[in-house]
């Protein structure tokens, strides 16, 4: 055995002891029956429960941002290419999140350690002597209502409770800035801007919300329309493998008209089941600020942003 494969070994074990479930869900999820049976499986022991009449309960009352989302096709566009446009958040909303976004810290490759006001940008690189690719909030949903208010959405929830086929978890809110810098390849590598997918549960998706206007060149976000469970393959393994893929790959592997580089204004916003190839872009021209809301079977406590206040500090 070479050594990037102990290592990589040695990691697997690490994590089985420290995340047990979300371990043996991230060897498990790649197989497309588990994929589809797990979902109904869980239906059927939530309805014995009584969890999923308790459900529908939870949403009566509750005011929508979306009044106008079909969700029928929102559903059959998620099933079909794993991607749906359409959403659009209400100008207040969009308001709320960018003076949040301007007044509270924000942290430099996700780090409890490094954070700084979005102003203070410059003096962070200097301290962290680099340039910063990635940005991200913490506890967003306790610090704005806003966003907590979409976590509990019933046009969303409704979205999700029928593409899981079963009924829907809440996993996480994540809000970043993606910045235009000349980024290293690890630093590219580990916040996603190389094309891959995701195995964060069964079966999973996500919201995407712009917070800036994203023109072509400001960092877009780049999916591969029916690309699940249809990943580039190299060799009979490679099928069941997490990896990164090239650009060549995806050019070589699929239409051009799949591969879809999603632009729009700030407040627009589409869903995403990233079981599909996607990938976030580098910006060249200005920063993106991107809302995500995550949905899915089981919350493994690996997606939200909380982290406790002890951890945090201030950089710049
Ligand atoms: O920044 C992006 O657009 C990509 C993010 C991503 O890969 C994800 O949220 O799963
Ligand atoms: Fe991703």
């Amino acid at each position: 055995m070479n050594a990037a494969a102990v290592g990589r070994l040695k990691r697997v074990f690490e994590s089985l002891s420290s995340k047990p479930g979300y371990t043996l869900m991230r060897g498990f999820a790649r197989f497309s029956t588990l994929r589809l049976s797990i979902p109904f499986l869980r239906a059927a022991v939530l309805k014995i429960k009584g969890r999923s009449h308790r459900d529908s309960l939870e949403l009566e009352g509750k005011e929508t941002c979306f009044p106008d989302v079909d969700i029928d096709s929102v559903v059959s566009a998620l099933r079909k290419d794993g991607v749906a446009f359409g959403f659009r958040l209400p100008d207040e909303v969009v308001q709320s999140i960018r003076s949040y976004a301007e007044e509270a810290l924000c942290f430099a490759d996700r780090a409890p350690a490094y954070g700084f006001k979005i102003e203070h940008r410059e003096r962070a690189e200097e301290m962290l002597n680099k340039k910063i690719l990635v940005a991200q909030y913490f506890n967003t949903l306790s610090e704005n209502p806003e966003i907590a208010r979409l976590a509990q959405d019933p046009t969303l929830k409704e979205i999700a409770r029928r593409f899981l086929n079963s009924p829907p978890t809440f996993v996480g809110a994540n809000l970043w800035w993606t910045f235009p810098v000349e980024a290293t390849e690890e630093d590219r590598h580990r916040h996603a801007h190389k094309f891959h997918r995701d195995v964060d549960d069964f079966k999973f998706f996500k919201f995407f919300f712009y917070l800036t206007d994203v023109e072509k060149g400001d960092g877009a976000h780049v999916v591969v329309a029916g690309s699940q469970g249809k990943p580039p393959i190299n060799g009979f393994f490679d099928r069941w493998n997490i990896r990164r893929y090239t650009d060549q790959e995806i050019a070589e592997n699929y239409s051009p008209s799949q591969v879809k580089e999603i632009d729009g204004r700030a407040g627009d916003g589409f869903a995403e089941d990233t079981w599909c190839i996607h990938k976030g872009q580098t910006p060249v021209r200005k920063p993106r600020l991107l809302l995500q809301l995550q949905f899915a079977l089981f919350d493994y406590n690996a997606m939200h942003d909380q982290r406790s206040q002890e951890l945090l500090q201030r950089l710049a």
